[in-house]
């Protein structure tokens, strides 16, 4: 009898052993598909300021922070989401190119293009607490709650301490086995990190964990013809709304900016 059980529970354990290394098989074998593509409705609209040159974009409680870009013209500024009135500025000497912007606690960090000097100012009262330096150009900025996520305009992603501002981690962002460059403006959604891709209408949805990406969002289209004046340039700015789970989105100089919501491309 005690035989028998044995011999029965061996039987069985082997089953399984067997069943777990098919289904092992199976998700290894499996064809792996390119990244699934989004398209876009948008869900509401609010004024931008047409001559921000938007390079960095945070909501915080029904405000926007943004980095303007530009010599002469680079600015940090706190604006009302809904009515697009500037609240607060601050203006950068004309020898910085602002760029990314990201809300760590109660500092906003914001990086310069080819001056490779970050600043540290206090997000109430816009204060200019400290500056640091880096060894690349200053693209988009992130935080994903334990680092500063930076991107410099090739296909590479750095993890920044967000106190010392020392490197401690890089990510190659790729799409199968190719680099995805040009890696500009970037938030942190849902444990992803988003980046726009300058000069595209596209955002690349990126794993945090591996670099791969997990989809594409074709937003082709999204500011009507009509508001294309002169001096309206490209897709740049992504914010994210974590508690509304509200999508953000605008351009550098573009007069409207959308919080768009995601559908899978047919
Ligand atoms: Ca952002």
């Amino acid at each position: 009898m005690l035989h028998e059980l044995r011999r029965r529970y061996g039987t069985l354990v082997a089953c399984s052993v067997l069943a777990a290394l098919v289904v092992t098989l199976v998700l290894v074998l499996r064809p792996v598909g390119p990244p699934p593509v989004y398209t876009y409705s948008v869900v509401n609209t609010y004024p931008h300021d047409p001559t921000a040159y938007t390079q960095g974009l945070v909501y915080s409680d029904g405000e926007l922070f943004e980095s303007a870009g530009l010599y002469g013209q680079s600015s940090l500024r706190r604006v009302a989401l809904e009515t697009g009135e500037m609240l607060q500025r601050y203006d950068l000497p004309s020898k910085y190119f602002a760029e990314g912007l990201a809300l760590v606690d109660d500092r906003l960090i914001q990086l310069t293009w080819q001056s490779q000097v970050g600043f540290v100012y206090d997000a109430t009262t816009f204060e200019l607490l400290d500056q640091f330096s880096y060894p690349t150009e200053g693209w988009g900025l992130a935080w994903d709650g334990r680092h500063l996520i930076m991107s410099d305009g090739s296909a590479t992603l750095r993890y920044l301490d967000p106190d010392t501002f020392a490197v401690e981690r890089s990510l190659v962002v790729t799409d199968g086995d190719t680099p995805i460059v040009k890696l500009n403006e970037l938030e942190v959604i849902d444990g992803e990190v988003w980046a726009n891709i300058y000069q595209t209408d596209r955002i690349v949805r990126i794993s945090p964990r591996t670099g791969a990406v997990v989809g594409w969002i074709d937003l082709t289209g999204l500011l009507p013809v009509e508001d294309r004046q002169p001096g309206v340039d490209v897709l740049n700015g992504i914010a994210w709304d974590a508690a509304g789970k509200r999508i953000l989105v605008t351009g550098k100089r573009w007069p409207k900016l959308f919080e768009i919501v995601l559908h899978p491309a047919q």
